[in-house]
């Protein structure tokens, strides 16, 4: 690309290069894809697997979040899982232990990771969220075996590996406006998500793709009523580097 300069005379061009010429001169800094749960409990302390880019060797992690503890417990290769871009999902992983005191109340921590003097772009891991959490049960893989969840309700879970669907069912008492949700690119997981709702007769009610990224959203009023929701890859890929956040809300 350098050498188009001088018949471009693009000042985009020159300032490009002129940075990866710096940049050359300096170790790779360390790049955070995504962890693994999404999200932390406040007043915890939670393991959480972050994969990444040249996470693979001596690294620290900070949080500008006074009082927060961060522990790197290892920091190792990881796999990359079937039919995914390592581009996309990180070929390296660090296993970090956070620690949240009672008294910090956040919605979001951000985390960086620091390696050969170089630090990483900041990484914002969930804490809490906006309705109660649950996480998901496994098998949810039917109609028979769906996971019965609240509403409103916030489930964390993962389609753990190819051809995997999760299931959840929930209940209205009242006719409602309901938006679900799933968050999973935003976050930088490997899904693209499908989600589709399902009636009581286990007929198709709406489903969504891609709504923002590859993130699925269906927003819908229902009557009172048994309800199913899908969760699956537009893709049928799954693996540990699927996590997803499914916000069904009112
Ligand atoms: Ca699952
Ligand atoms: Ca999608």
């Amino acid at each position: 690309m350098c050498k188009r300069i001088s018949t471009l005379f693009s000042l985009g061009l020159v300032f490009n290069c002129l940075s990866t010429l710096h940049s050359e001169d300096k170790p790779e800094a360390p790049r955070i894809a995504l962890a693994v749960p999404f999200a932390l409990s406040p007043n915890s302390t939670t393991k959480v697997m972050v994969r990444g880019w040249k996470l693979n060797r001596d690294i620290e992690a900070k949080t500008t979040i006074a009082n927060v503890g961060l522990r790197v417990i290892k920091h190792e290769n990881a796999n990359v899982p079937n039919g995914q871009d390592a581009k996309l999902v990180g070929d390296s992983q660090v296993e970090l232990e956070v620690t949240i005191p009672p008294e910090i109340s956040l919605e979001a921590l951000p985390i960086t990771f620091v390696a050969g003097g170089a630090e990483s772009v900041p990484y914002s891991l969930l804490v809490g969220g906006r309705y109660p959490v649950v996480l998901e049960v496994e098998p949810n893989d039917s109609f028979r075996q769906a996971q019965p969840i609240a509403a409103p309700q916030i489930v964390d879970g993962q389609i753990h590996s190819d051809r995997n669907v999760d299931i959840y069912s929930f209940e209205l008492t009242d006719e409602r406006r309901m938006t679900v949700e799933v968050i999973a690119r935003r976050q930088g997981s490997g899904l693209d998500s499908l989600l589709t709702l399902f009636d009581s007769k286990k007929e198709i009610i709406t489903t969504s793709d891609d709504a923002e990224l590859t993130d699925s959203r269906i927003e819908v009023v229902l009557a009172a009523g048994k309800y199913f929701i899908v969760v699956q890859d537009a893709h049928d890929h799954g693996g540990p580097a699927h996590p997803y956040r499914l916000v069904v809300g009112y």
